[in-house]
C-alpha cells in the first residue's frame, strides 16, 4: 500500500463501471457505495477493468485511487470484487471520501474458509446470509456447511422427506427440539448471496459415521455406534441419491463426504457386514471403512466433482486429487503422509482452527482441552519444519471451524467468530513475513466500532469477562446469595 496525495469524493454523479464485463461486481459496489450509478460516465468514475492486470495472480487486484477517479486493475472477476470490499472500507462514510491511494493485494491462499456446524445446533438462513457478509468483508471464500450429524439432518432432500420430518428434530440441548432445516430454497437463496461474494458454498454430508440422525430416521440403514451400515446395498443407494441431490442444489466443485470418527468397530457383529467383507476380500472392518471411502470419493468425482473428506480418509487412499482436511493437530504426522501422497490439503488444525475452543485460557472450557486466542489464530497452523517445500505447494489454504455443540444462539454464535474470522482473514491472505499482530489490533479497532455500532456480539479483549456474559444473554453481574 502507497499513500497518495488528494482524495476522490463520491456524489450522486459517480459511476461505477466496467469495460471488462465486471457487472456483477459494479452493480454489488454501487449498491454497498449506496450509489444510483448513472452507468456511462467517463469521468467520475470507478472503472473495473482487466486492462493493466497482466501478471496479476487469479484473485489478485490493483486499487488506485487520485482526486480524479478510482480504478481497480483485476485478471478476473473475483480480484475486482476484493478491491471493490477494499475500496468500501476506505471510505469515509459520513465526508463521503476516499484517500488517494495504490494497493497491489493478492491472497496468500486459495482456499479461505468457514465452516457452521448447522446440525448440533440449527442456525437459520438469515443468520447464514450474515455469515457470508462478514465472509465478503474479510474477503473469505468458502463457506463450508456441516448439515448432517448425530444430532439432526440440516437439508430438505425431496426423494426422502422423513429426514427433514423426523431427522430434523432436536439438537445437541434437547433432543425433543422441533425440526429446523435449510428447505431447497433457502440453500438456493444462500448458494446464489454466496456466488455474488464470490463465495463457494461447500455442503458436507458426513459418512459413515456421525449418521445417526439418519439411521434413526431409515433404521435400515444402521450400522450401529451411529454409522450407516456399509454391508447394506440400500446404504449406497441412500447416500448416493442424497449427494446427487445435494449436487443438484449446490454448483460448488467441491463435496465434502465427512469420513472422520468412524466407529467402525460397531460393525463386526454384522451379518450383512460380514457376508459384504467375505465377498470383497476385506480382513477387518477397518479396510471395509477404507473401501466405503474410496466408494464414495469415486462416486463424486464420477459427477464431476472433487470430493472432500477429513484427514481419517488418508488411510483408505482414495483417488487423487480428493482433497483433505487436516484436523487432527495433535498428529502432524497425518498431514506429513497426506502431502506425501501427493494429496492437496485445506489446513483445519483444532489448534489453531477450532472457533468452538474459547478465546482465553480463564474461560468456561465448554468441555475442551484447548483454547484459541485472537493471536494464535492470526499466527494461523503450525506446518512441521520437516515438511519439504515442494509439497507445501499442495496446501491449498486454512479453514476455520465452528463446531455448535455448546453455541445455542446467535449472540453466542457472533461471540465465537469474531474478531477471530478477521485474524483467520489476515493469516489466510498475507504471508507469515508480512504479519504483525500489533498492527493488526490497531487496524481491527474500526471493525470493533462498527460490531459495536451494528450491535454485534464479540469477544472484547478489554473485558472478556462481561463481553461473555452479554453474549450469553447472562444477567449482569453474577446472582448474589441472600
Ligand atoms: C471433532 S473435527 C469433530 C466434530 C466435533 C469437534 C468438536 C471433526 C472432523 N470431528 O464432530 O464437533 O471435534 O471440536
Amino acid at each position: 500500500m502507497q499513500p497518495q496525495t488528494g482524495q476522490f469524493v463520491l456524489n450522486d454523479q459517480t459511476a461505477v463501471i466496467t469495460d471488462a464485463g465486471f457487472t456483477n461486481e459494479t452493480d454489488f459496489l454501487a449498491r454497498e457505495l449506496h450509489l444510483k450509478n448513472p452507468g456511462a460516465a467517463d469521468k467520475n468514475t470507478i472503472l473495473l477493468t482487466r486492462h493493466g492486470a497482466d501478471g496479476l495472480g487469479a484473485e489478485a487486484y490493483r486499487l488506485e485511487v487520485t482526486p480524479a477517479g478510482v480504478i481497480i486493475h483485476a485478471p478476473t472477476a473475483a480480484g475486482a470484487f476484493y478491491g471493490g470490499q477494499t475500496l468500501r472500507q476506505l471510505l469515509d462514510p459520513s465526508a463521503r471520501t476516499i484517500p488517494g491511494v495504490t494497493i497491489a493485494d493478492a491472497p496468500r491462499y486459495a482456499w479461505r474458509g468457514f465452516m457452521v456446524d448447522v446440525s448440533r445446533h440449527f442456525f437459520d438462513k438469515p443468520t447464514l446470509l450474515r455469515v457470508l457478509d462478514w465472509m465478503a468483508d474479510y474477503k473469505l471464500n468458502r463457506l463450508h456447511l456441516h448439515l448432517s450429524d448425530d444430532q439432526a439432518w440440516r437439508l430438505e432432500i425431496g426423494k426422502y422427506p422423513d429426514l427433514t420430518r423426523t431427522g430434523a428434530r432436536g439438537n445437541f440441548s434437547d433432543s425433543n427440539a422441533p425440526a429446523c432445516f435449510l428447505t431447497r430454497a433457502d440453500m438456493q437463496e444462500i448458494v446464489a448471496a454466496a456466488q455474488a461474494r464470490h463465495i463457494a458454498v461447500v455442503p458436507e454430508i458426513d459418512m459413515p459415521g456421525h449418521a445417526a440422525a439418519a439411521t434413526r430416521t431409515y433404521p435400515e440403514l444402521a450400522g450401529g455406534e451411529q454409522t450407516f451400515n456399509p454391508g447394506a446395498d440400500a446404504t449406497y443407494d441412500f447416500l448416493q441419491n442424497v449427494l446427487l441431490s445435494v449436487m443438484d442444489i449446490c454448483p460448488s466443485p467441491w463435496v465434502h463426504f465427512g469420513g472422520d470418527e468412524v466407529k467402525s468397530y460397531a460393525w463386526k457383529t454384522n451379518a450383512a457386514v460380514i457376508r459384504k467383507m467375505q465377498q470383497d476380500g476385506l480382513k477387518t472392518t477397518g479396510e471395509l471403512e477404507q473401501s466405503f471411502v474410496r466408494h464414495m470419493a469415486g462416486f463424486i468425482r464420477q459427477q464431476g466433482r472433487q470430493p472432500v473428506g477429513w484427514d481419517e480418509i488418508v488411510a483408505a487412499k482414495p483417488a487423487a486429487g480428493t482433497l483433505v482436511f487436516w484436523w487432527r493437530h495433535d498428529k502432524p504426522e497425518v498431514l506429513a503422509r497426506a502431502l506425501a501422497e501427493g494429496y492437496p490439503v485445506v489446513l483445519t488444525p483444532r489448534d489453531p482452527c477450532y472457533f468452538d475452543y474459547p478465546q482465553n485460557e480463564n474461560f468456561p472450557a465448554l468441555g475442551r482441552k484447548l483454547y484459541n486466542t485472537l493471536a494464535t489464530v492470526y499466527r494461523g497452523p503450525i506446518v512441521p519444519e520437516t515438511i519439504p517445500a515442494a509439497q507445501r505447494q499442495q496446501i491449498q489454504g486454512v479453514e476455520a471451524c465452528l463446531w455448535t455443540e455448546r453455541i445455542a444462539t446467535v449472540s453466542y454464535l457472533e461471540f465465537m467468530t469474531l474478531p477471530r474470522l478477521p485474524a483467520l482473514a489476515e493469516m489466510a491472505w498475507t504471508p507469515d513475513s508480512g504479519r504483525d499482530f500489533t498492527k493488526f489490533e490497531e487496524r481491527l479497532k474500526p471493525f470493533l466500532t462498527q460490531y459495536r455500532q451494528e450491535g454485534i456480539h464479540f469477544y472484547d479483549e478489554s473485558n472478556p469477562q462481561l463481553s461473555l456474559r452479554v453474549a450469553k444473554q447472562l444477567p449482569p453481574t453474577p446472582a448474589t446469595r441472600n
